[in-house]
């Protein structure tokens, strides 16, 4: 009998280590840790044309909102770092058999094994992204082309009338001039009232660039997924299966009709400020919801349901995986605020929905700690 206690007790070692990615999945919402306050998803595509020049020549816009000050001050604005958590390794059940949107390759859902790492608790925001820019002089993609593309409702009329083109399969998603992660909604709008607010319009590339400054990397799918999961095992959102536990909102989606009307139930019509909502367990903020993020993952939609080690997606593809959903998404249109849910974008493409946050191995840290 003296033996059971230390037996129990390195069986429950045993499985916490061999299942820490799942650990606590007893499906119950954790209580909000912050009131919901304030206000994603794909909804639709859009897509650079491949080989399309743009009638704008590629020089960014002058601009005065970023100060310069390139090497000056470097090792201070490296010091404005995004806090980060470990995510316990182990192994989890990636993707689900009950696929909602079952052409996204949502399933099947299978045994994955993830080592632990690091991940930035929220998306990386206007303000880290500036403090980038300033130290680098880094010049987006989406300022290289001259546009972007940015959400029909949150345009101004006078940007709205200068507009022709619009994506046929999802016309509310408008290409706008000028618009980049500093004037989201093109030339008249700006983000000094929005630094702590996701960075938008930045495209793939630009997201690698951002993490290998600090040393970080993208997350991998499966790590991102593990993450979202938040410790649960086979719960639809990073908090459990119901979408508003108690009547409160746990993430910044679409209330109302998409997408001609947004009640913003949730306080926000737009992006909210990051950690807005209540954190998932492993204490990550708007890992759905807000904006989409981008994984390092190339996009297929079939996936093998043997056990895969620490996977890393096809070598080759022409879209990159994002997960999450953001403040565009509606279960009437883009129920893809689920943890298993996932949406394709080329690696040059940004939106007025999409971001991003990093990750590090275990190797790095110190490097960036
Ligand atoms: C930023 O936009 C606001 C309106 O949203 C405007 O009042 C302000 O003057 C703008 N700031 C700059 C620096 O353009
Ligand atoms: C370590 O950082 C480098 C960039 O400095 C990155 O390429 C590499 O993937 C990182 N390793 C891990 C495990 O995060
Ligand atoms: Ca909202
Ligand atoms: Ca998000």
């Amino acid at each position: 009998a003296a033996m059971a206690p230390s037996l129990a007790l390195v069986f429950l070692l045993g499985l916490a280590s061999s299942w820490s990615c799942v650990q606590g999945s007893n499906g119950d919402p954790p209580e909000p840790t912050a009131a919901p306050g304030a206000a994603g998803c794909g909804c639709g595509n859009p897509k650079r044309a491949a080989g399309v020049e743009d009638d704008v020549d590629g020089a960014a816009p002058a601009e005065s909102a970023v100060k310069y000050s390139r090497g000056a001050s470097r090792r201070d604005q490296k010091q404005e770092k995004s806090p980060m958590v470990l995510i316990p390794g182990g192994d989890f059940l990636m993707g689900t058999d009950e696929p909602s949107i079952p052409a996204d390759g949502e399933g099947p859902q299978r045994p994955v094994h993830v080592d632990s790492f690091y991940m930035d608790i929220h998306e990386v925001t206007n303000q880290q992204f500036q403090t980038f820019v300033a130290d680098t002089g880094y010049v987006t993609e989406a300022e290289k082309f001259g546009d972007s593309f940015v959400f029909e409702g949150i345009l101004s009329d006078s940007v709205k009338k200068e507009i022709t083109q619009a994506v046929a399969a999802a016309p509310w998603w408008l290409p706008v001039k000028g618009a980049n992660w500093k004037h989201p909604e093109g030339q008249d709008s700006n983000i000094t009232d929005r630094l702590d607010h996701p960075v938008l319009h930045v495209s793939w590339n630009d997201a690698l660039t951002y993490c290998s400054w600090l040393h970080k990397r993208l997350p991998t799918e499966a790590e991102w997924e593990c993450a979202c999961r938040g410790g649960l095992q086979n719960r639809l959102y990073p908090w459990g299966n119901k979408l508003n536990p108690k009547g409160q909102h746990y993430a910044n989606l679409w209330q109302g009709d998409f997408p001609n009307h947004n009640t913003a139930e949730d306080g926000y019509v737009k992006t909210s400020p990051v950690m807005s909502f209540p954190p998932n367990g492993f204490g990550l903020y708007d890992i759905v919801g807000n904006v989409w993020e981008w994984t390092s993952d190339w996009w297929m939609v079939h996936h093998t349901a043997e056990k895969l080690q620490n996977p890393t997606g096809p070598q080759s593809g022409s879209d990159k995986v994002k997960k999450g959903g953001s403040y565009m998404c509606h279960k009437s249109y883009c129920y893809r605020y689920r943890c298993a849910a996932r949406s394709q974008n080329t690696p040059d493409s940004s939106a007025s929905n999409l971001g991003f946050r990093c990750v590090s191995g275990d190797d790095n840290i110190s490097r960036i700690k």
